[in-house]
Parts: C-alpha cells; sequence; structure tokens
C-alpha cells in the first residue's frame, strides 16, 4: 500500500528542514552543546529502527523480533564501555536529564541531601534547580566558583559536605570554562562516605578524545550526553561501577523510560564508533585549541571572559567592559541576524536575570567539525566585535552576515 506522502508529499516539513540545514550550513554555529554529526550517524536515525518495540534489555525483552536490535544496543554497550573504560552501561536514556534522574532514582531516596553546582554559577537544571524535578525530589545544597578567580570553590565543596554529609557529589558543568578535577571530588566524596555522580555531558568527546580527564575510574555514576563534543545523535547515556548496575538499569526501564529509541541507540553506536578512530583525537585537541585562540581572540576584542579563559571546548563571555549597555539577550538576537548562533548567558553572580543576562557562551565543537582552525577564531572574534559594535546598523548587521557566510563556504559542514 503506497504512502500518502509517496503521491501527496509533505513539501512545508521537508522545505522547513530544508531551511534549517541552510541555516546550519551558512551560520557560524557557536552554541557550546551543539555540533554537526556525521551522516552515518544520521543514517542510522533516520533509519527503520523506529519501527522496532524493544522494552526490555537485550536478551530480555517483553517482545518478539529483537535478535537484530539486541546485536545494535549490544553493539553500542560494548563500544561505549571501551570507549570509556566503565564496567557498565546503559545507552537507552533518552537525553542527558533523564540519564541524570535515572541515576538519581537509581541510588537515592526522594528527600536526600546531594551537592551539586549552582545551576548560575555554570552547573545544569538537573543538578538540583528548584525549577527541575531534581529539585523537587532531592534537597540539593548548590555550591559555587570562588568570587576572585571564578573557579569552582572545591574548599567550599568539602566544607559544605563536611556540614551536610551529602548521600552524593554531583560534579558536572554546562557553562564552565575550566577543567574539572574528579580524583579532588572522589576524595572529598570518600572523606564523607557520599556517592560521586560525575555528569560529563558538555565533555564527553574531549574525555573520549584524551583531553580531558576521564571521570570512570573515580565516580560511581557517570552521565553524559552523546550530541555534543562526542558528536553523536541526541541523547543521554549512563556508565557505572558493577555493583550499581541493576538499579541503573531499573531505574531507566520501567522506572522512567518504556520503549528504547533503537534507531538513536543505532546512531550512538555509530559515534562511539567514530570517537575511537585516532582521528577523534585530533578533532578533540583542535576543539580545545579552537577555544583557546578564540579566548585570546575575544579579549583582544575588548571583552573580559569568565575565570580569564578556557581549557575546554567553551567560553563565558562577561559583555559588560566591551558595552556596559550591551545584554546577553540582545547580543544574542543581534548575532542571530548577523549568522552567529550562541546562547545568552548569565555570568557569575549576574546582576540582571537569567532571561536577560550579561554574557553569552561561546562553544567550538561546531566549527572545529567544519575544518576550522586557530586563524578563523580571530576571523570569529573579529565578526562578532564588528556586529555587536554596529548592532543599531542593519545594513553593517547585513554585511557582516555576508561575510560570516563566505567564511562558513569556506568550510562546508557536510562536504
Ligand atoms: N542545554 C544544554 C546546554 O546547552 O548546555 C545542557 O543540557
Amino acid at each position: 500500500m503506497p504512502f500518502p506522502s509517496d503521491t501527496n508529499p509533505d513539501t512545508e516539513v521537508f522545505a522547513l528542514i530544508d531551511a534549517e540545514v541552510q541555516r546550519q550550513v551558512t551560520g557560524l554555529q557557536l552554541i557550546a552543546s551543539e555540533n554537526f554529526t556525521s551522516p552515518a550517524v544520521m543514517r542510522a536515525v533516520g533509519s527503520a529502527l523506529t519501527n522496532k518495540y524493544s522494552e526490555g534489555y537485550p536478551g530480555k525483552r517483553y517482545y518478539g523480533g529483537n535478535a537484530v536490535v539486541d546485536s545494535i544496543e549490544g553493539l553500542a554497550i560494548e563500544r561505549v564501555k571501551a570507549l570509556f573504560g566503565a564496567d557498565h552501561a546503559n545507552v537507552q536514556p533518552h537525553s542527558g536529564a533523564n540519564a541524570n534522574m535515572c541515576a538519581y532514582q537509581a541510588v537515592l531516596q526522594q528527600g536526600d541531601t546531594v551537592l551539586g553546582l549552582s545551576l548560575d554559577h555554570g552547573g545544569h537544571l538537573t543538578h538540583g534547580s528548584p525549577v527541575n524535578a531534581s529539585g523537587m525530589y532531592y534537597h540539593f545544597i548548590p555550591y559555587k566558583v570562588t568570587p576572585g578567580d571564578e573557579r569552582i570553590d572545591m574548599d567550599q565543596v568539602r566544607d559544605l559536605a563536611l556540614e551536610h554529609r551529602p548521600k552524593m557529589i554531583v560534579a558536572g558543568t554546562t557553562s564552565y570554562p575550566r577543567r574539572l578535577d574528579p580524583a579532588a571530588f572522589k576524595a572529598i566524596a570518600d572523606e564523607v562516605g557520599a556517592l560521586f555522580l560525575f555528569d560529563a555531558a558538555h565533555i564527553a568527546g574531549l574525555i573520549a578524545g584524551g583531553v580531558a580527564p576521564n571521570p570512570v575510574p573515580y565516580a560511581d555514576i557517570v552521565t553524559f550526553t552523546t550530541h555534543k563534543t562526542l558528536r553523536g545523535p541526541r541523547g543521554g547515556t549512563i556508565l557505572c561501577k558493577k555493583e550499581f548496575a541493576q538499579a541503573v538499569d531499573k531505574a531507566v526501564f520501567p522506572g522512567w523510560q518504556g520503549g528504547p529509541l533503537e534507531h538513536v541507540i543505532a546512531g550512538k553506536a555509530v559515534a562511539f564508533f567514530e570517537a575511537a578512530q585516532p582521528s577523534f583525537k585530533a578533532y578533540a585537541a583542535q576543539v580545545v585549541a579552537n577555544a583557546s585562540a578564540l579566548a585570546e581572540a575575544l579579549v583582544g576584542q575588548g571583552f573580559r571572559l569568565v575565570s580569564g579563559g578556557t581549557d575546554n571546548h567553551l567560553m563565558v563571555v562577561d559583555l559588560r567592559p566591551f558595552d556596559a549597555d550591551l545584554t546577553g539577550k540582545e547580543a544574542q538576537a543581534v548575532l542571530d541576524e548577523g549568522g552567529v548562533t550562541l546562547n545568552k548567558n548569565t555570568i557569575p553572580d549576574d546582576p540582571r536575570s537569567p532571561f536577560v543576562t550579561s554574557g553569552v557562551r561561546i562553544g567550538t565543537p561546531s566549527v572545529t567539525t567544519q575544518g576550522m582552525k586557530e586563524p578563523q577564531m580571530a576571523e570569529i572574534a573579529a565578526l562578532i566585535a564588528r556586529i555587536l559594535r554596529h548592532r543599531d546598523d542593519p545594513a553593517a548587521v547585513a554585511a557582516a552576515k555576508a561575510d560570516v557566510a563566505a567564511l562558513c563556504a569556506q568550510f562546508p559542514a557536510y562536504g
């Protein structure tokens, strides 16, 4: 039987998809949590695996016909365990937020005390924000960055751990430009008898590529998303020590989720394969080198960087020294008009609200996938400064947009 779209194609949706691809490839994609995934990953995610129900786990499914799916999910599990050196992996979480909630459910009781980095100092919603389920179900105590150097205050983490005796300490960030030391967190967790969860969502690809410390030997549980620096499909994964394997699997299914997205799991398997190739090490190293070059060039343009710079894939830019009246909200909007996509971001102790902000967050995973290197980072910094300086002049913004497109045309995201 023909599908309706065989004879009556859905031109509306596909025209919009084409428009989005155009937007992605003609502009600079600087959102630190985004990337260009490979055509191989997209082929897996767009495959007939989307047709299959496979509640359960390989070898223990609630539906028939899962022999092939078992092999695919099994491959994803074995590949990700090898990539990070983990005892156990669950590749079913639909997202990083789900991965975190499942991990909490696996080892915590409602009301348990947990330490996590404050959202406005670079943490994540699922690290105990009061508007998120994590903050409603668990008693999160936020730790912060030190006002002086804007780096995570490990003395404060230890003091809070000694004072509150948490059941778990969560390390992990979404807008923190500095390296985390898993060993230091683990030492504090051990001192107070807490579990240690490392949320590696932003840096999973840097860990796989060998340019960020691997938390797996230290943490009881490691969660991450597969679509950021790891460059896979949109989704989450949980790694854990053997003793938590059963609890983690039960928390994911049937605890939080129903049928797994096996087409996405196939995409994850492809991404884990790609991340294990030697070329991925070069990619990860270039992401960090590009971030460092971009940070330096932005300082040269008059911006201040939170913590003075970066040693990972992102930077948080305090716009106030560049222009005291310029908010993150306004910068994001006018840069969007100029073909530069990034997001407004609070800076530590931001006097403005999270909807307005005094900063922006900038990341290099996508432009590095395109093949851009240090010289292009200087060009990007100059384009950002130019658009912001001329934000009240639509013709100047349009001219900058043309230059952005010309730069991107030299580095096609999809060859
Ligand atoms: N929304 C993601 C980010 O942009 O960092 C975190 O989940």
